[in-house]
């Protein structure tokens, strides 16, 4: 583990491999991660908060709400055409064989809404209902 994080309290670590070149949806995390690349190479784009609404996140109410219904690479600006002002969230691009770690701590937000995972579970229970 990275001794920068040896303060932090870890929630998760995820191990990424890929064996052909892949890119990530673009989107955002609620938590922090430190992204440590083992093998290959791996190119991420990050875009500033204030991107956001150029970006169309999909609706709160989705199951993949952290998520843009666009990419950063050619986005169809006729359905999206605030896409052409920004940059955004972040989409990593992966090279052909690719391994990296990431480790996640609580980011302050997640810290004061403890109960976050209450949405998405309603949101699951009120889909199957319907
Ligand atoms: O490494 C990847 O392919 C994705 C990682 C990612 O999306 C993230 O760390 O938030």
């Amino acid at each position: 583990m990275p001794k920068i994080l040896k303060e932090k309290s870890l929630t998760s670590i995820n191990l990424w491999m890929n064996n052909a070149k892949s890119r990530s949806s673009t989107h955002y995390d609620p938590d922090h991660n430190l992204l440590c690349v083992v093998a290959g190479c791996k190119q991420v784009v990050l875009c500033p908060p204030s991107a956001v609404s150029s970006l169309y996140p999909m609706p709160i109410y989705s199951d993949a709400s952290n998520h843009s219904c666009v990419g950063l690479e050619k986005p169809d600006l006729s359905t999206y055409s605030r896409a052409q002002n920004s940059m955004m969230l972040h989409q990593v691009d992966s090279g052909e064989v690719t391994i990296a770690v990431n480790f996640w701590w609580r980011s302050s937000i997640m810290t004061s809404l403890p109960e976050h995972m209450d949405a998405y579970f309603l949101r699951t229970i009120l889909r199957r209902s319907a």
